[in-house]
């Protein structure tokens, strides 16, 4: 079967089955699907920028305020072991839009864009009726990929009102808490009582930087907030999957631009009235290219029969990710056995020149791989201090072992990396070596090579070309082709 006859069919199909659940609801054979099919929710998801994911309420932080967030969750479900696999800008956001992981579709640098041709939840959302808008912060590219109606702030009541018949997708991208942290009244946070986490280095730099980043954390629960508030205005409440997630982790340290899981993890809550129960909380583990294949099932379609547009390695055409819609309906307790990650350093800011990182996790253990370890890694908050806190940490470092081996760490690393995520959740005491995991480490080590592999990851040589993949316009996309 060619594309173009996958498509028609898998186009058709859907359709055609949504139309037949209209009329003749009750002889539906497949009772869940048809109720969810017939009812096409409305889809609202909201995203943070580099929100590291404990960092609010409900993920238990002692400092953090965002009532919002925690009200969301208390009517949704928590997700406790969600993860994007970059956490950097672009390739997160591209992942999360199209199901397919970053080197796969192209956007594996940071500002990157897909191959052309790559589809995206814009397509996919609308072949099954939806009008699907954006509002803020794209970083994605090129636009024939992700086709996305540009909203307002302001037009979104309008967006949300536009067609009662006719379900909305709309993905709200805030700018918070991106540096520079200017939104939100930082006196609201008292730095000499914040509690820090231990893969940061204690100096009043570090808790001014801190108390920044939390108001603008604050702030960014406020846009939660309204963009409940106008769902419900909307008269929306009830018919609406309303999604947070954070984001990949923040510009400290062991977060962004790391494979660790202050970088990875992701704060993800999902309010459905009628679907999910609330309160509820899951530790199965899913990852940002699950959740289009989860949004296009709760809207009745066939998230197994959707052409991406994007061929893994194999010429296999769906999906990375898998719906987990049992899981938000209470009927699964898990999804994934384990999670990938992929950090490309290539085209970051002040970034080294070739610093690939590769990840894999299951429950209990992170395995990385640091591909090019025997040069240092680099970055903005290294090279500019962006942060205004490095340069404290680096005179502390002179005097205090603890702030040593965290300046060193984060500089210079060893080819492979193993935690126990569970004893040691800031991922500080490595256990390559240790000869009684040994077992461990090999099992997850092939897990990594089969994922590499399937995603056509060459590992430094794929580095080398992130510079190909780098710019988002068209005018880019032709120039780079032909350069
Ligand atoms: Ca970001």
């Amino acid at each position: 079967m060619n594309r173009r006859s996958f498509l028609q069919s898998a186009g058709i199909g859907t359709l055609a089955a949504l139309a037949g659940c209209r009329s003749t609801a009750s002889r539906a054979a497949t009772a869940d699907r048809a109720a969810t099919a017939r009812e096409r929710p409305n889809i609202l998801l909201i995203i943070a920028d580099d929100q590291t994911w404990r960092d609010n309420g409900c993920y238990g932080h002692p400092d953090v305020r965002t009532p919002h967030i925690d009200r969301l969750a208390a009517e949704g479900m928590r997700f406790t072991h969600c993860f994007t696999a970059t956490a950097m800008c672009a390739p997160t956001r591209q992942q999360l839009y199209t199901g397919l992981f970053p080197v796969r579709n192209g956007a594996y640098p940071n500002h990157s864009r897909v191959y052309d041709g790559t589809r995206s939840t814009v397509h996919h959302l609308r072949a099954l009726g939806y009008r699907v808008g954006i509002v803020g912060k794209h970083h994605f590219g090129p636009r024939e990929s992700f086709p996305f109606e540009n909203v307002s702030a302001k037009q979104v009541p309008a967006f949300l009102r536009r067609d009662p018949d006719e379900p909305f997708c709309l993905v709200y991208c805030s700018h918070s808490p991106h540096l520079p942290w200017k939104a939100g009244d930082a006196s609201a946070y008292d730095a000499a009582k914040l509690t820090l986490p231990p893969y940061l280095v204690d100096t009043p730099q570090t808790r001014q930087a801190l108390t920044k980043y939390y108001a603008e954390i604050t702030d960014f629960d406020r846009e939660v907030g309204e963009c409940m508030a106008r769902v419900a205005d909307a008269g929306a409440e009830q018919d609406t999957i309303f999604l947070y997630t954070s984001e990949q982790g923040a510009q400290f340290p062991h977060g962004k631009w790391t494979c660790y899981d202050v970088g990875l993890r992701t704060a993800l809550v999902v309010r459905w009235p009628g679907q999910v129960r609330p309160g509820s909380i899951t530790d199965a583990m899913v990852q940002y290219v699950d959740v289009v294949p989860t949004l296009i099932e709760a809207a009745g379609g066939d998230p197994e029969r959707i052409d991406t547009g994007c061929p893994d390695a194999r010429d296999e055409r769906g999906f990375d990710g898998r719906s987990f819609l049992g899981v938000l309906l209470g009927k699964a307790k898990a999804h994934r056995d384990v999670v990938f990650g992929a950090q490309t350093t290539r085209g970051i800011i002040v970034g080294s020149d070739c610093y690939p990182v590769r990840s894999v996790r299951n429950r209990r253990y992170k395995y990385i791989r640091n591909l090019n370890h025997e040069t240092a890694f680099h970055n903005v908050l290294i090279g500019k201090d962006t942060g205004g806190y490095w340069s404290s940490w680096v005179e502390k470092a002179k005097t205090d072992a603890t702030a040593r081996r965290l300046v060193e760490t984060y500089q210079h690393r060893p080819a492979e990396e193993l935690y126990d995520v569970c004893e040691d959740p800031y991922e500080l005491e490595n256990l390559a070596e240790k000869s009684a995991l040994a077992d461990v480490k090999a099992d997850l080590a092939r897990r990594l090579d089969a994922w590499m592999a399937q995603q056509g990851d060459q590992g430094n040589a794929t580095e080398m070309k992130a510079r190909q993949r780098q710019g988002q316009g068209k005018k880019k996309n032709a120039k780079k082709a032909g350069a």
